[in-house]
């Protein structure tokens, strides 16, 4: 039966059962044949140097069209990953949406001329930015199912709220959402490939995983990645999956494939694992040439296999379609990718003012205040006491440690706020819950936790499994859905395997998506030394290599009131916060204050100066503010007045604080407990110099650590983190000078 084609028409939703209507299959050769003329497109302008990248979906055709039909766009959401243009198209990503990315037009809707071409995002469509990174979208995707889940099941947590994050996230869920995710055979190779599956499969996600295997990664043949050469024969094992391998150049059975994936999901029995076998006619990318690594017995057996041949040759041979009327799509769909890229050269080009946009929230400042500021501190923790009475007041009144302190914060939030979840490694106070009865609850190896699960509930407070990545890369899918993580890593030196995910996903996702998407979340970290024995692997500090990720806020206080209030504003505020908490200040007598009640909120970038002064400056913090101030103590008894400037947040820092301080003492010192080189102090010493150079009377010193890590040896760990004396030494020399 031969058909008439229009492009016009909408597609025919593909049923689950029977044969393939020959519209559908028209159809499907179109979007595959379309897919690969737009690649085609791509590359002659890269040729020509009008677009400056080029990555293709050439061979992966049938298995993302029949991916994407089995999808519902807009109402499931997908994370996708770089080779899914024919996945996208069939989703509803425009062929001009796509040109517009590759010119890198400011009218780009993927990234704003941001991301190179084929790093999708589309709100509407719900396909959430994607980087280059391989494999850290599984997690997002994990984190996405887990929002979508508690959101139908705590529908009230969707409501907005104004005076936070809320206002500014619209919350859409179904019960039956399907969320999917996509990468390539040798990202398996990837932990977070497998962190993925582990809560995916534990937690019975309706997340459909799809590995597109054509075989390499750039030049890296399957078996080199994959022991046995099969990633499905691996992951067999894991508990609650829908799995199927499937010829990914056979269009109508990948489509089968995932409709029953989708439905596996969509009847909530748990995740799906999507195996397909493809082809990659193009090479990597345009970048690449595989004649270098394949053999030519190797690229002729592809070529056998390109789906879009198999697919045109299925339409002859069952008369679905004439040679004319193929000649005449095809002619159109080229015509379509040719006007497509003809549009975008014509489109309007980012403007370099535009630059710093995004990189924050453009909606919320949390220099600003949250809740009551500092002065009302005490009328705040007043009210609070009087309202629960007498005993309450006393309660109220009486100093409380830095760790009560932040563990009322989150009880606070919590209570406020439905759509705060927190986990971590060890933060419940007991996965089997039905322990509670007879046991205390563990709440966190510091205890900040301790009680959260008890009183809020499972579902809101639990264990992650063992892996930072996991904790991170999940909390990206919460914070995209509208949900507010507040994630813990239980010590600062284990922090580097989220690294990835903190800096190239959550901390990025707003900028490289133009604003489109944003991650904000609060990681609490238990950071530095003074510990007496905490040794390598339990004193490490290292705020500067965050407080070099544009998109993060740092913040570290050195005081239970600091912490309580800074902590407020990390939750309510709308970007990513890493929120370090000195392990050593958690249970100090100094720095303990009564509670400030649940409205208390110190907005970031404000400096607090704990001790006025006239001789010398000393900015700081963290576990070095009391150390100066001890310090302080002593100078003053030969005669020199410091004055001491708590950052409390180190990105925003307050320069306007340090400047006015500098105006005055005309002279200054950096101290940190972290290492002297590189360190924080470095960038802070740069910039008074070379603005605040006349205000100077002496040089700008520094105090650090040793340039190496903290030892075990009691003996070796004073000498190697800055003491008292070494500030007391550089105060008295500056004074001198
Ligand atoms: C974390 C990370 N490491 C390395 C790269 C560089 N890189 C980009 S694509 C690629 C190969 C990916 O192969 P595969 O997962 O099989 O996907 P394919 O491109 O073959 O579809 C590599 C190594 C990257 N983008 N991200
Ligand atoms: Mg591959």
């Amino acid at each position: 039966m031969v058909v008439a084609i229009s492009s016009a028409s909408a597609p025919e939703e593909p049923k689950a059962d029977g044969p393939l209507s020959p519209g559908q299959m028209v159809e499907i050769y179109r979007l595959m044949y379309l897919s690969r003329r737009i690649d085609d497109r791509e590359i002659l302008l890269k040729r020509q140097q009008k677009i400056f990248f080029q990555i293709s979906a050439a061979g992966h055709e049938a298995l993302q069209v029949g991916a994407a039909l089995a999808l519902k766009p807009g109402y499931d959401w997908v994370f996708p990953y770089y080779r899914d243009r024919a996945l996208c198209l069939t989703l509803g990503v425009t062929p001009t949406d796509m040109m517009l990315q590759a010119v890198g037009a400011a009218t780009d809707p993927a990234s704003g001329g941001r991301q190179m071409p084929t790093h999708w995002s589309s709100r509407k469509l719900h396909i959430v930015s994607t980087s280059s990174s391989t494999t850290t979208q599984l997690l997002h995707a994990v984190g996405c199912a887990e929002a979508g889940r508690y959101f139908s099941r705590h529908p009230e947590a969707a409501a907005k709220a104004d005076g936070d994050y809320r206002a500014y996230h619209d919350v859409e869920f179904h019960g039956d959402e399907v969320v999917f995710t996509s990468l390539g055979e040798g990202s398996t190779s990837q932990g977070e490939f497998w962190e993925a599956l582990n809560t995916a499969s534990n937690q019975k996600l309706p997340v459909v995983f799809c590995v597109e295997d054509n075989g390499y990664a750039i030049s890296v043949p399957v078996e080199v990645n994959t022991p046995g050469g099969n990633i499905s024969r691996l992951v067999a094992n894991f508990p609650n999956f829908y799995f199927a391998e499937v010829d990914g150049t056979d269009a109508e059975a990948c489509l089968r494939v995932f409709q029953a994936a989708v439905a596996h999901c969509r009847a909530g029995l748990g995740p799906a694992f999507v195996h397909g076998y493809t082809v990659r006619p193009y090479s990597h990318s345009f970048s690449d040439d595989d004649k270098l690594y394949r053999s030519s017995g190797e690229r002729e057996a592809d070529a056998l296999r390109d789906p879009l041949a198999k697919m045109q040759m299925r339409l002859l041979r069952e008369g679905i379609l004439t040679e004319e009327q193929i000649n005449e799509l095809e002619h159109r769909l080229d015509h379509e990718a040719a006007e497509a890229g003809e549009r975008a050269l014509e489109a309007p080009l980012p403007e370099v003012g535009s630059i710093l946009r995004h990189v924050y929230s453009e909606d919320i400042d949390p220099t600003a205040v949250f809740g009551s500021n500092e002065t009302a501190q005490v009328t705040g923790g007043a009210a609070a006491a009087s309202r629960n009475g007498k005993a309450g007041a006393d309660k109220a009144s009486a100093p409380r440690t830095m760790s009560d302190l932040i563990n009322a914060c989150l009880v606070d939030e919590m209570q406020r706020d439905p759509r705060i979840v927190v986990y971590g490694e060890d933060v419940a106070d007991a996965s089997r819950e039905a322990a509670l009865a007879e046991v205390k609850g563990k709440g966190g190896v510091f205890k900040l936790t301790a009680g959260l699960q008890t009183k809020f509930g499972s579902e809101r407070v639990f264990n992650s499994p063992l892996a930072e990545a996991n904790i991170v890369g999940r909390a990206v899918g919460y914070g995209v859905r509208g949900m507010k993580p507040v994630v813990e890593i239980q010590f600062f030196d284990y922090i580097w395997p989220a690294m990835h995910q903190i800096r190239n996903e959550m901390a990025l996702m707003r900028w490289r998506s133009n604003g489109a998407w944003a991650a904000p979340a609060v990681i609490r970290v238990p950071i530095g030394g003074y510990l007496t024995g905490g040794s390598i692997y339990h004193s490490q500090s290292g705020e500067s290599i965050f407080t070099h990720i544009p998109g993060l806020r740092v913040v570290f206080p050195s005081n239970g009131l600091d912490a309580n209030g800074l902590l407020r504003t990390a939750i309510r505020c709308d970007d990513p916060v890493l929120f370090l908490e000195h392990k050593r200040l958690y249970r100090e007598t100094w720095g303990r204050a009564p509670y400030p009640g649940p409205e208390f909120a110190i907005p970031f970038g404000k400096a607090k100066i704990v001790r006025p002064g006239t001789h010398v400056t000393v900015v700081t913090y963290g576990a070095l503010v009391p150390r100066a101030l001890q310090t302080a103590q002593k100078a003053k008894n030969q005669g020199v007045d410091v004055e001491i400037l708590d950052l409390r947040t180190l990105s925003p820092y307050d320069w306007e604080a340090i400047s006015i301080s500098v105006r005055k003492t005309n002279r200054v010192i950096v101290a940190h407990e972290d290492m002297l080189s590189w360190g924080y102090g470095a960038e802070l010493a740069a910039r008074i110099a070379d603005e605040l150079f006349d205000s100077l009377d002496a040089p700008v010193r520094r105090i650090g650590s040793m340039d190496t890590f903290v030892a075990y040896q009691p003996l070796l760990e004073d000498v190697i983190l800055p003491q008292p004396e070494t500030i007391l030494k550089a105060i008295l020399e500056l004074k001198a000078y």
